[in-house]
């Protein structure tokens, strides 16, 4: 990858990796440290701004270990409280540059003097095993950043619960003071409805002349998106095929019916690589959050999504109370033999299963 010049006074590369190596042993024993800690410990560490007592947070929040799942409830709980910040969303096919985007969008805002936390739910770490390492080497200047936070979180098997840890972790960067907090997301099956339901605004990313179904996009996401953003126009030939993409989505953009955001979704070109185009996208950005703001939606989307939260959260639980009641799971098996004989009509069956499980209070 090509990288460009950066600032004259940059420190020397054996300087920086001398650095790293120190801050990387400093942070092991802070986290070493940390684990002692108790949840309003951990708190108020993270409220000051120390980034250890963030990632320490959202790893107990990413744990199935119950002990930890209890300190992760009660650190949710204590950071929990009105958020002022914005939840970009950013999705396109593994390759489309989401990476890059989000560093040179990161290290604009930092500039700007904003605090900008990253999440990248990381789709292909159980393919290449290696993909984690390379979203945090792509984004190496933003990470050097005191005023930014990335954590890359490895794909779980289930949506939901990427979904749910996102947006736990939001709620923790918000506490630790972030005012932008950039979700990253591959574009593809359906993480992306999940993230949509996360974030103010909903960005997608894709490459000029390779056709949706080429590109793994589905109707739906086009229709979710508030932005389409054409990357790799990198030069005028590149951006003269990206400019016609841009008006076919335009133009596939006016088919959908009127968003009640009263948002009419726009489409951009920009070079990620070479930061071309990156500056508009905030400003569009910006539009859309003044004009959302003004018009009540942005605070209703966000009354919205808590309350899909809490359903969710619900039905989850009440999945998971079910699978583990071990009456219900005596039953089952022999319901499902009644079932699979004819003995018994599935529906009767269902019944019979949930008057067990809400007996007995858990
Ligand atoms: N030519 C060109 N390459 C880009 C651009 N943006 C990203 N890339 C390259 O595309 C590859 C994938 O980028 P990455 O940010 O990891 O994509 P992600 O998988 O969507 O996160 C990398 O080699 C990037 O250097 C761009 O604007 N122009
Ligand atoms: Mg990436």
């Amino acid at each position: 990858m090509t990288k460009k010049p950066t600032h004259k006074s940059k420190p020397s590369e054996a300087s920086v990796s001398a650095q790293s190596a120190k801050d990387a042993s400093i942070a092991l024993v802070r986290q070493a440290r940390l684990t002692e800690l108790s949840a309003e410990q951990i708190v108020t560490e993270l409220k000051k701004g120390n980034k250890t007592a963030l990632s320490r947070a959202i790893t107990l929040i990413e744990s199935t270990a119950a002990k930890h799942q209890a300190q992760a409830k009660e650190i949710l709980k204590l950071a929990f409280g009105p958020s002022k910040s914005l939840r970009i969303g950013i999705t396109g096919v593994p390759g489309v540059g989401k990476s890059t985007f989000i560093e040179q969008l990161g290290m604009m805002l930092t500039k700007k003097g904003y605090r900008v936390a990253v999440l990248a739910v990381d789709p292909s770490s159980s393919l290449s095993g290696g993909s984690i390492l390379g979203d945090k080497t792509r984004m190496q200047e933003l990470t050097q950043s005191p005023l930014a936070f990335i954590r890359p979180t490895p794909s779980r098997l289930t949506l939901g619960g990427v979904a749910r840890h996102t947006r736990e972790s939001i709620i923790l960067c918000e506490s630790a003071g972030y005012d932008l907090i950039l979700i990253e997301t591959v574009g593809v099956g359906q993480s992306e409805t999940a993230v949509f339901d996360l974030c103010d605004f909903f960005l997608l990313l894709q490459l000029a002349g390779a056709g949706d179904e080429l590109q793994g996009i589905k109707r739906g996401i086009i229709e979710m998106a508030d932005a389409i953003v054409i990357n790799k126009a990198d030069n005028e030939a590149q951006l003269k095929i990206a400019q016609s993409a841009q008006i076919e989505y335009q133009r596939a953009l006016g088919l959908f019916p009127h968003k009640s955001s009263g948002w009419q979704p726009k489409t951009l070109t920009c070079s990620a690589l070479h930061n071309i185009g990156i500056d508009a996208v905030w400003s569009m950005i910006q539009e859309y959050v003044t004009l959302t703001q003004s018009n009540g939606h942005f605070a209703q989307k966000r009354i919205d999504q808590n309350l899909s939260w809490l359903e969710k959260t619900v039905v989850e639980s009440l999945r998971e109370a079910l699978l583990l009641h071990p009456e219900v799971i005596d039953q089952w098996d022999q319901l499902k033999e009644k079932v699979s004989k004819d003995k018994i009509t599935p529906v009767d069956a269902a019944e019979i299963l949930l008057k067990t499980a809400l007996r007995t209070k858990t």
